[in-house]
């Protein structure tokens, strides 16, 4: 245990009681940046590390709305702004019926240094409700999107703070957020990310995330003279961000033989090509359905309540939400021959499952870096706002890719152990902070 990080700690916890993946987030990044800081006193002198830790805003709100039978619903909504120090607030809206403020500060902290990793101007931020979007119906959705936006609409805009999607926030609910803040302020702007492509979204914003997550793990396994050329992957989840994961991997020759929802994952041991994709994102995205309805369809077989890890793979992308994989299911995996975790969620591996995998010295990605490339592609869209031009598919591609080579790069310069070995967690914590850091000590104690 280290006494500085406890010391650090210990008013954190006080000043937020129960909001335990906010104190996980939190230190994770003090365990990184204290012994850095200590070597750097300017940062100690200016209180940097526990300023980033206070949220310069938090907006909590009713949102009231009425379902298909004429009943009055309430849920709560959220907006925390951390940190504005290098850009508009910036970050997604999550709609799941765990959302509290707890998890949208752990989120909402994790995206601060994801996003100066990017090199774009933004700072970080993220919202929600406990707002579950399972099955309601499509007006439901909507009547829900804009009741949450009649209240949101206020504290946004296109240079204040930028939402887009997260968990259960799609295409679908970024229209009619959208619509509604249109509407109330009667202006067409880029306040949203996200955003359909005839009504000025960017191509390739849909794939980022999950293409961001392969191109990681591509440059970390091309540094140890490796590919995922053959590997077998598993990847767990099958939303936005699993779909387009599997579909790099496919194009980079590697075999995805599982992919989760919160019921339970599959496993296909012939590997989910692309026809089996597209049959995936028309349940997930149109029908709706579970993945267990895979497992019917294309005879294989189905862990009822089980994650993914289990199965033997070279190659692990979580993608489905925070703490998915424990010190247990860390074990397995490199027990079983895996040697690189690119994470495509936020937060996926428990502290002790971390712990696994940097000391078995393996390729591990964490999510601030390795899923990078949505919010990086978001604020490529806000630029193609700006300019009022769309660039085309191959132009937003490249860019992604150049500035996850970057990330990656950024993490070997702050976190490299020895010739052979990057602690990627130190790089992408020390590498995001410090351009936040003296951002925030030129504009003085605010
Ligand atoms: P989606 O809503 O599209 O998909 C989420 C997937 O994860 C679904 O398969 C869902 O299953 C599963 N899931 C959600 N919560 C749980 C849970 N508590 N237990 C088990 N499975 C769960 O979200 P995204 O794909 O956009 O997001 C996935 C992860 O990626 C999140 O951690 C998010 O924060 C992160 N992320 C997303 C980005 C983006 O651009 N969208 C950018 C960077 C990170 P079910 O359908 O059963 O709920
Ligand atoms: O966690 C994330 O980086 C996101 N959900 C994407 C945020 C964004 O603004 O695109």
């Amino acid at each position: 245990m280290d006494i500085k990080v406890e010391q650090f700690m210990a008013p954190i916890r006080a000043k937020n009681p129960s909001e335990s993946e906010f104190h996980q987030a939190v230190r994770e990044v003090a365990e990184s940046l204290i012994p850095f800081i200590e070597e750097h006193p300017k940062y100690k002198h200016a209180k940097i590390l526990e300023r980033i830790a206070e949220p310069e805003r938090i907006i909590i709100f009713r949102v009231p709305w009425i379902n298909d039978r004429g009943d009055i619903m309430i849920n709560r909504g959220f907006r925390i702004e951390m940190n504005s120090a290098i850009g508009p607030y910036k970050g997604g809206l999550r709609f799941h019926p765990t959302v509290n403020l707890g998890i949208l500060k752990f989120l909402a902290f994790e995206q601060v240094f994801k996003n100066s990793l990017t090199t774009l101007p933004m700072g970080g931020a993220k919202g929600g409700s406990d707002f579950d979007p399972k099955g309601k119906s499509d007006n439901e959705v909507m009547r829900f999107c804009q009741s949450f936006m009649t209240e949101l609409f206020r504290h946004i805009g296109p240079n204040t703070d930028i939402p887009a999607g997260d968990i259960g926030v799609g295409g679908r609910e970024i229209g009619y957020l959208f619509g509604q803040y249109k509407r109330l302020r009667n202006e067409f702007t880029g306040v949203l990310t996200g955003k359909g492509i005839q009504w000025g979204g960017s191509l390739i914003r849909p794939e980022a995330t999950g293409y961001g997550a392969v191109y990681f793990a591509e440059e970390m396994l091309n540094r140890n003279g490796n590919s995922l050329k053959n590997k077998i992957v598993a990847v767990s989840g099958s939303g936005n961000v699993a779909q387009f994961t599997v579909q790099k991997i496919n194009e980079f020759g590697g075999k995805v033989v599982t992919l989760s929802d919160s019921n339970g994952s599959i496993y296909d041991p012939n590997g989910i090509d692309e026809e089996k994709l597209e049959w995936i994102m028309e349940l997930k995205n149109i029908r709706r359905g579970r993945i267990r309805e895979y497992a019917d369809k294309f005879g294989c077989e189905y862990f009822e309540g089980k994650r993914p890890w289990h199965i033997k793979c070279d190659a692990a992308f979580p993608s489905a939400t925070e703490n998915e994989i424990d010190k247990n299911d860390a074990e397995i995996l490199v027990r079983n021959g895996c040697k690189v975790v690119s994470e495509g969620a936020n937060m996926p591996s428990t502290p002790e499952a971390i712990n696994v995998f940097l000391r078995q010295k393996i390729l591990y990605g964490p999510g601030k870096a390795a899923n990078a490339g949505g919010v990086a592609v978001s604020g490529l869209e806000m630029t193609q706002n700006s300019m009022r031009l769309p660039w085309s598919r191959e132009e937003v591609d490249k860019r992604l890719y150049t500035i996850i080579k970057n990330i990656h790069q950024t993490c070997v310069n702050f976190g490299a152990e020895s010739e052979s070995y990057v602690n990627y967690v130190k790089g992408a914590n020390i590498g995001g902070f410090v351009k936040v850091a003296d951002a925030m000590i030129a504009q003085g104690a605010v």
